[in-house]
């Protein structure tokens, strides 16, 4: 009995501490209960060290809530970080853009088999009389797009949030920090020091409604790539990792990642509450279809 009452106090403490660890999204990981990564990047960058590199990839589903984070930096010259989310079924194998910022650039790019996002976010940063944070997030099965900018006022980094609009019913949390000085090198496609990687606090963070994802249950899968300005060539900095050896991908139009060894996504597992609660069961049924 006593053995029993220890048990279940344990639990009830870990259930206490977990609530109690609120995310700050702030653009750092640190203390936000994100746990291992998704994805550790397998290249040093092609784009330039401490500018354009994708360290790791963390997230969790949590509170209706998608919880994302990709540490790292983008370039303040309005290079984009491209990220797509599969989040339901259906969706698309061969990407077609919404028609946003020059997204058409990319138009013919092959996901991997398993791969098929509903939704693509773009982010980008830089100065245009003052600096500025932008994202779009585009449906890309309504090819409704939110967009907003200037999203921390006249500032690279900060704390912000995308308000609700076409493509969006609920706001999105932002944090972006540039401060990472460490992670990958700069070295091209030779292989990334993955301890290194792994070690990075900072980078982009997002909470996203899983509503305007159309998640049902199941896991969430998501890629992320640095792009050039006009999304017509991108580096190496892909996650999950290109193989060893990778230099620029260039023309994504072109780009066939099934082609590709390796997962070019990582995957965001269904919370262990749901799946118990067997919701999760019923919506995978209708998953992927
Ligand atoms: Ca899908
Ligand atoms: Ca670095
Ligand atoms: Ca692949």
């Amino acid at each position: 009995m006593k053995g029993l009452v220890t048990g279940i106090s344990a639990v009830a403490a870990l259930a206490m501490a977990t609530s109690a660890q609120a995310v700050i999204v702030d653009g750092s990981i640190a203390g936000d209960g994100y746990g291992a990564a998704r994805a550790v990047q397998t290249v040093e960058t092609s784009f330039g060290d401490n500018q354009s590199e994708l360290n790791a990839g963390y997230g969790f589903i949590s509170g209706g809530k998608l919880h994302l984070a990709i540490t790292g930096q983008v370039e303040a010259n309005f290079n984009k970080l491209e990220i797509f989310i599969d989040a339901a079924a259906g969706g698309q194998s061969v990407f077609a853009s919404a028609g946003n910022d020059g997204a058409g650039n990319m138009n013919g790019m092959v996901f991997d088999t398993a791969f098929t996002p509903e939704t693509h976010i773009i982010v980008r940063n830089g100065n245009a009389g003052s600096d500025k944070f932008d994202l779009d997030f585009a449906n890309l099965l309504t090819t409704a797009v939110t967009s907003q900018f200037s999203i921390f006022g006249a500032s690279l980094t900060g704390t912000g949030t995308v308000a609700a609009g076409p493509a969006t019913a609920s706001a999105i949390e932002v944090g972006y920090d540039n401060s990472n000085v460490l992670g990958v090198g700069g070295g091209g496609g030779a292989a990334a020091d993955q301890v290194a990687a792994a070690a990075v606090q900072t980078g982009l963070e997002l909470v996203i409604d899983l509503a305007d994802l159309g998640y049902l249950g199941g896991d969430i899968r998501v890629s992320a790539i640095v792009n050039n300005g006009d999304h017509g060539f991108a580096s190496n900095q892909v996650l999950g990792g290109l193989p060893i050896g990778s230099s620029h991908l260039a023309g994504l139009s072109t780009t066939d990642f099934s082609g590709i060894a390796g997962d070019q996504f990582f995957v965001i597992p269904e919370p262990a509450s749901m799946a118990l609660l067997g919701l999760g069961g019923l919506a995978m049924l209708r998953r992927r279809a």
